[in-house]
């Protein structure tokens, strides 16, 4: 489906009888934040562009490097953009050589402001001398008759109320600019409260639309403009506020402790980073594109088993399905495998297989969960085991670096093993493993180290650590894998075995698992525990 234009969407916006926003952006990834959090418009701030980029709002950066910066918001977004374009940066001339540009990178419409260049911002003491109105009016005339689309919209500013000439004055511009041309008029206040602003729009009676910019007038209920007829409401600059008060805090942080723990929980995971910067695009792209270039690796996940330590919760869904934090475990899980570029993921239900209903996963259902073990859901697929392949248990979640550590790392069959389980923490039989060395401190240290047991019965003090349900296997491994699956099914072990003990017959025939340190920073949900701390670890 193709939209319509932005310059005509946002025409609509501005001219729909019910009151619409426009939401601060001040690069690419945060009008896509505005796009992703469901606006129908951006908001181009000059004050938060110039923030962004080091500068005051004086027009200190060039009006070309601003339009450097619009390109990627506009790029980044199907959503119009009211970009803000301060006086025009300059006369007529400049200005309407600025409106051809902005309609090359489809921006839908520009704001100019009555005042001098270089500007000063409106809640800055400085010099906020208005235009002559004259010229201003001669400066809409040029930009409207230089737009090259006939829905592009140019909303003229009033700093008459901002630069204390009063309500006379601001009504006499605001028709002189209508007049001129201009789509619609912004009428822009330093007050803490919104009453000239009200009290302009009720004189003004709606002979154009107006639009407004609640800065300072925050504490207004949104209900009064609708009331009073406004057409657009601009929140202008608080994703960039948001964005300073949160760098400030990790900065803080991560300079005082210097490490990064303490503050992974709160800020965005890289894959998120990747998703917003539309690495699955690209990836669907490589793959019409670019076919069979691209390493293609698999997982199987197995969620069979019902989690009857979680009781009365799991009564009409396995474990994998357990809400935390508004969505399954399964699901974050999967999340988590295709944000590190995983495609095609099977799932191996059991227990209460129809509520497992997540879409883009392969669903396989082993039968006999009941009476078997996890190498027989395993082989159930089996069929899949054809190439790289990660194999996970479906009640885990784990920063995504422990999975990018496996998939980058050598070995046909690797395991993540967690070498720092805090001691006395209750867990259900933990998969403890020994190793051919234990984990090293020393970051040069680049040895490798295999598997040589894995089992519950480990005693504590002789484990190097606790496998967490993730392994990779490259193509050979999987190959591996599947024939030691034809071996257990033949001499009748198949049935009930666990991972580990596929494991260790492994290690017996001469391929040992490659392992992989990590310390903390995953979980398994066992019980109401693990539940929370499922919960708690988002
Ligand atoms: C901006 O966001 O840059 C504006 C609005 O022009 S204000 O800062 O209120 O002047
Ligand atoms: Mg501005």
């Amino acid at each position: 489906m193709t939209l319509p234009r932005k310059t005509t969407r946002f025409r609509e916006l501005l001219t729909a009888p019910t009151l619409g926003f426009l939401m601060e952006a001040h690069n690419g990834l945060s009008a896509r934040v505005v796009e992703d959090a469901g606006f129908a418009g951006l908001w181009a701030s000059g004050l938060s562009i110039s923030a962004a980029l080091g500068v005051r709002d004086r027009n200190e950066a060039s009006w070309t490097q601003v339009l450097e910066v619009l390109e990627f918001m506009s790029d980044a977004t199907t959503i119009p953009m009211l970009v803000d374009g301060d006086t025009g940066y300059g006369d007529f001339n400049t200005f309407r050589r600025l409106v051809k540009k902005l309609g090359q990178r489809q921006v839908a419409a520009v704001c100019i402001e009555d005042k001098l260049f270089p500007k000063t911002n409106s809640f800055l003491d400085g010099n906020q001398t208005l235009a002559d109105i004259d010229e201003f009016c001669g400066k809409i005339k040029a930009g409207k008759d230089s737009q090259t689309d006939p829905d592009f919209s140019i909303i003229a500013r009033i700093e008459a109320l901002i630069a204390g000439h009063g309500m006379e004055e601001a009504l006499k511009r605001a028709e002189a600019y209508h007049a001129a041309g201009a789509d619609g008029i912004l009428i822009h206040s330093k007050k803490s409260s919104a009453e000239e602003i009200l009290h302009f729009a009720a004189a003004w009676g709606n002979r154009a639309p107006l639009v407004i910019v609640p800065t300072m007038y925050y504490l207004t209920p949104t209900d009064c403009y609708r009331q009073a007829g406004i057409a657009l409401c601009i929140w202008a600059n608080h994703n960039l506020r948001a964005a300073l008060a949160a760098m400030r805090e990790v900065s803080g942080r991560i300079f005082r402790e210097q490490n990064l723990a303490g503050v992974e929980d709160y800020i965005a995971s890289v894959s998120d980073v990747f998703d917003i910067a539309g690495e699955a695009e690209l990836s669907a792209a490589e793959k019409r594109y670019r076919p069979g270039q691209r390493r293609t690796v698999r997982a199987v996940v197995l969620a069979a088993s019902r989690g009857s330590q979680l009781a009365a919760l799991t009564v009409d869904r396995p474990k994998c399905m357990l809400d935390v934090r508004g969505e399954p475990l399964l699901k974050r899980l999967v999340r988590s495998l295709t944000g590190a570029g995983i495609r095609g993921v099977t799932v191996v239900t059991g227990y209460r297989p129809e509520a497992v209903t997540l879409p883009d996963i392969d669903k396989i259902t082993n039968t006999a969960h009941a009476t078997t073990g996890e190498v027989a859901s395993l082989a159930c697929a089996g069929h899949t085991l054809d190439g790289e392949c990660v194999v996970s248990y479906g009640d885990i979640l784990f920063r995504d670096y422990i999975l990018s550590a496996l998939l980058n790392a050598a070995g046909d069959i690797v395991l993540a093993v967690d070498s720092g389980t805090p001691e006395g923490e209750i867990k259900r039989s933990p998969d403890l493993v020994r190793c051919t060395l234990p984990p090293s401190r020393d970051y040069l240290d680049d040895r490798p180290v295999e598997l040589q047991f894995i089992s519950s019965t480990l005693a504590r003090d002789h484990a190097c650590g606790e496998w967490i349900g993730l392994a990779r296997l490259s193509e050979k491994g999987a190959a591996l894998v599947r024939t030691e699956l034809a071996a257990m099914e033949a001499d009748g072990t198949l049935a009930t075995a666990s991972l580990p003990e596929l494991f260790n017959r492994l290690v017996a025939k001469g391929h040992p698992p490659r392992i992989v340190y990590i310390t903390g920073h995953w979980l398994d949900v066992n019980d109401a525990f693990g539940l929370a701390r499922a919960r708690n670890f988002l």
